[in-house]
């Protein structure tokens, strides 16, 4: 097992994507789109700390991309606001809150009685390589005793399942909604066959979760 620092620092980028969250919330379900952002680019020097390596910019992915125009920092790989409890794999202590939410759509709500790993989303085989990865997500707490953090299994063919955990953008006890998020580096060739997007929580309490998102920087 290889475990990746997650070293991204919320910054401009974070307004903005969350309001274009808003908009695409409305739209509902898997979303494969670009976001706009209007915040310069911040996410390259991050690659220096990628415990799987890169080679730099490249091809990967351009599939993926259509050029909405005006300088789209991030491209969204997968969008899932949770406006319902649709594609979710784990139900156990599970269910849909529709009056708790941080995009005015309900979220998913956890009340867990010890710890577990809330298995949320796969994506299964992504077209991607040589680039940064970021699951991100909103997460809310109440009375919980331990942690919950954010979980990405990369498999890569060949090489097997690796994993990026949020452990410095955990939330503790009882806490507002926060914009947690874990990278993970993928090198040239290294194209994921499956992701999978799960919430580690370390003790009993409440958590939500919504509006989880992968992306990855858009290429100059
Ligand atoms: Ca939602």
């Amino acid at each position: 097992m290889l475990e990746q620092a997650s070293p991204f620092r919320l910054g401009p980028c974070t307004v903005s994507i969350e309001r274009m969250s808003r908009f695409v919330a409305g739209l509902g379900g898997l979303l494969l789109i670009i976001v706009v952002a209007a915040c310069s680019r911040g996410g390259d020097q991050d690659q220096a700390t990628s415990a799987s390596g890169s080679a730099g910019a490249g091809a990967g992915g351009e599939g993926l991309a259509q050029d909405a125009g005006n300088l789209p920092t991030e491209v969204v790989i997968a969008h899932f606001p949770i406006d319902s409890l649709d594609g979710v794999i784990s139900r156990v202590g599970v269910s849909f809150d529709a009056s708790v939410s941080s995009d005015g759509k309900g979220s998913v709500r956890i009340d867990a009685s010890g710890p577990v790993t809330v298995k949320l989303f796969e994506l299964g085989d992504i077209d991607l390589d040589n680039t940064r990865i970021d699951y991100s997500a909103k997460l809310r707490s109440e009375g919980l005793q331990g942690a919950a953090y954010l979980e990405m299994l990369v498999s890569l063919p060949g090489l097997g399942e690796f994993f990026s955990r949020g452990f410095d953008t955990a939330i503790r006890a009882t806490s507002e909604w926060s914009s947690p998020r874990t990278p993970f580096f993928l090198s040239k060739g290294q194209d994921p066959d499956n992701i999978r997007l799960n919430l580690i929580i370390t003790g009993r309490g409440k958590v939500w979760i919504d509006d989880v998102k992968l992306t990855r920087p858009r290429r100059p």
